[in-house]
């Protein structure tokens, strides 16, 4: 059986489920509360080198227990255990370097300053620290338009779904069901939300 160490408000970890829900597996989930800091546990530190959630164990019988953590590389051995259906493009190098690339920069750059907006937008506005808002804005916004290009003539990053859109889904859609506006000059990313929020992987999203 499938365990996921997760948090169910963890985007990283909501990227790992949207991949586990669209290959269609069997899996539970064990929660490490980040609000009660059980990611500092020993029993978790003994999975995760950097405390921190998601952790996927892998104990089929037969083969061993195989513990992997970071969602990108849990996600990659899921491609790779579990082919069907495909979120990587097939016999193009080129094209999956892309979609790697483009996880990487959601993870990266898109992630982490939604989250900043968004922790910083819910404050009450005499409590906000107004330069890290307009910041994490200005981030959020170069990776909308970003996104936004990358979309022109596609229904997902891939053509078809890929390991790249579980990795922007989380955050868009919190952002969409926050009421944060797209930039100016957007045209791909409403047709993209409306897309992903029929993708049953998203609605069963927990967390958003
Ligand atoms: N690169 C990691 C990032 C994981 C991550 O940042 N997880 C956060 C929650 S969303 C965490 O566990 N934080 C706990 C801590 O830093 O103490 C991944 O993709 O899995």
């Amino acid at each position: 059986m499938l365990k996921l160490y997760d948090f169910p408000q963890c985007p990283f970890g909501q990227k790992t489920r949207i991949v586990l829900a669209e290959k269609q597996l069997d899996w539970q989930m064990v929660l490490v509360d980040l609000r009660k800091n059980e990611q500092h546990s020993p029993e978790f530190a003994a999975l995760s080198p950097f405390h921190k959630v998601p952790v996927l164990v892998d104990d089929e019988e037969g083969d061993g227990r195989t513990v992997i953590y970071d969602s990108t590389v849990i996600n990659e051995f899921l491609e790779d255990e579990y082919p069907e259906p495909p979120l990587l493009p097939q016999g193009d190098s080129a094209g999956r370097a892309r979609i790697r690339q483009l996880e990487d920069y959601a993870d990266t750059a898109f992630t982490l300053s939604a989250g900043t907006y968004l922790i910083e937008h819910a404050k009450q506005a005499a409590e906000r620290d107004p330069e890290r808002l307009r910041r994490a804005k200005e981030e959020v916004d170069r990776a909308l338009l970003l996104l936004d290009r990358e979309l022109a003539g596609r229904e997902y990053l891939g053509g078809t779904f890929s390991l790249a859109d579980a990795a922007f889904a989380p955050r868009l859609m919190l952002l969409v069901n926050r009421g944060v506006p797209f930039p100016e000059g957007t045209r791909s990313l409403r047709g993209y939300v409306d897309r992903l929020r029929n993708r049953e992987s998203i609605r069963r999203l927990e967390g958003l």
